[in-house]
């Protein structure tokens, strides 16, 4: 296939409530969408989960920008791909950059799925009809109003409840919403808000039946971690130090982590995203997958990716409606009874909600292949 042009848009969305975590609060979402064109005029979309502020990574809406347009497009423009996987390889000798790569990655994925009339589920070799999914509920003013909002989802049938967890509210926290939930699949994100002198606070949510505790060290350590595992009976499941399979092997086989969290654009792509998710199969080692507050592209290639057989844990793909007044997809994610049914169009397998998404596109950037390339289809 023959990448013709490429459309990045600067988008800008408007959350619904803020959402605050142990490094920052959320309410309005800058981010970028790239849609790339084949010479058979198919269609595919990818989302970079960057955010605004270099909090949860180094990388910036800014940098994936940088690279996408000065590195990653004139590369895709100029290459015959005849499979996804090809990009990564074609991105290989670029360093780091793993939401830029996964922004282009991703389109291309949804494009070569589209052109070979499957769903992204189906092109990489996932099978489930329905995925079960549970939300990540960020810092509360107290406990009360925390679990205020915990009971309406809750209700609404999501199948685990995430809370984030910063110094200061952790443990009295969680107590009180344990007590009041004793029966919810339960978790904690402390987004690596704690080092190894807070072992023995940590210890504390031991016994309180978590599910397991998301990345409480710091974003670049796997040395502690592991050390803090051989430690607490809750199993310590990593985000952001997970960047590729070599970093998912080494956290392994030093008992780092017992679960990871995969997030498709911090790996760097679908490609590498598989690759993790076979190796921790291999290994016993249950994977589910994260989210970064994604508008309706991002969350489609969340949900294709988990129809794989080891995503046995539910993830943090919520319905839109959970973010947004309006997403930029038709139809829009809907959660029923805490499952998504996977959609069974071709590619990501949801239409373009035109309208919103130019509402909310703040600058388009266009770059095309040279024509003559293009127009001989070479
Ligand atoms: O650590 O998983 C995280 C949101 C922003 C940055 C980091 C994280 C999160 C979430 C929310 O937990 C996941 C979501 O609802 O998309
Ligand atoms: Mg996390």
């Amino acid at each position: 296939m023959k990448i013709t042009e490429i459309r990045i848009r600067k988008m800008k969305m408007m959350m619904k409530k803020p959402f605050s975590t142990s490094f920052g609060t959320f309410q309005e979402k800058d981010f970028l969408l790239l849609e790339a064109k084949d010479e058979l005029g198919n269609s595919g979309w990818g989302e970079s989960v960057a955010f605004h502020s270099p909090w949860y990574s180094e990388e910036t809406l800014e940098t994936n920008l940088h690279i996408i347009k000065d590195f990653l497009v004139p590369i895709v423009l100029g290459n015959e791909i005849s499979h996804p996987d090809q990009v990564s390889e074609l991105f290989g000798h670029l360093r780091k950059n793993n939401m830029a790569k996964s922004t282009v990655e991703g389109a291309i994925w949804d494009l070569y799925a589209k052109r070979n009339k499957m769903t992204l589920a189906e092109a990489l070799g996932g099978a489930r009809k329905r995925i079960e999914v549970g939300i990540s509920i960020g810092i509360h003013e107290n406990a009360d109003e925390l679990i205020e909002t915990v009971a309406g989802f809750v209700e609404e049938g999501y199948k685990r409840i995430k809370v984030k967890i910063k110094p200061g509210y952790d443990v009295d926290v969680m107590q009180k919403l344990r007590a009041a939930f004793p029966d919810v699949p339960m978790m904690a994100d402390a987004n690596s808000a704690y080092r190894l002198k807070d072992t023995e606070l940590l210890q504390k949510l031991d016994g309180l039946n978590l599910t397991m505790i998301e990345q409480p060290l710091a974003s670049d350590d796997i040395i502690d971690h592991a050390t803090l595992q051989a430690n607490l009976q809750t199993p310590i499941c990593l985000d952001e130090s997970i960047h590729s399979l070599e970093d998912t092997r080494k956290a392994v086989e030093l008992g780092s982590t017992k679960i990871i969290n995969i997030k498709i654009g911090r790996v760097g792509g679908l490609t590498e995203a598989k690759k993790i998710h076979d190796y921790c199969a291999e290994k016993g080692i249950p994977v589910w997958c994260g989210g970064m507050l994604e508008s309706g592209i991002g969350r489609a290639h969340n949900i294709a990716l988990t129809t794989l057989p080891n995503f046995t844990l539910p993830g943090d793909t919520a319905g839109s409606s959970r973010y947004w007044e309006e997403d930029v997809i038709s139809p829009e994610v809907v959660v029923e009874d805490g499952y998504i049914t996977v959609p069974d169009a071709y590619g990501i397998g949801y239409a373009i909600n035109k309208q919103a998404m130019d509402r909310f596109t703040v600058e388009e950037l266009v770059f095309q292949a040279q024509p003559s390339t293009a127009a001989t289809g070479q």
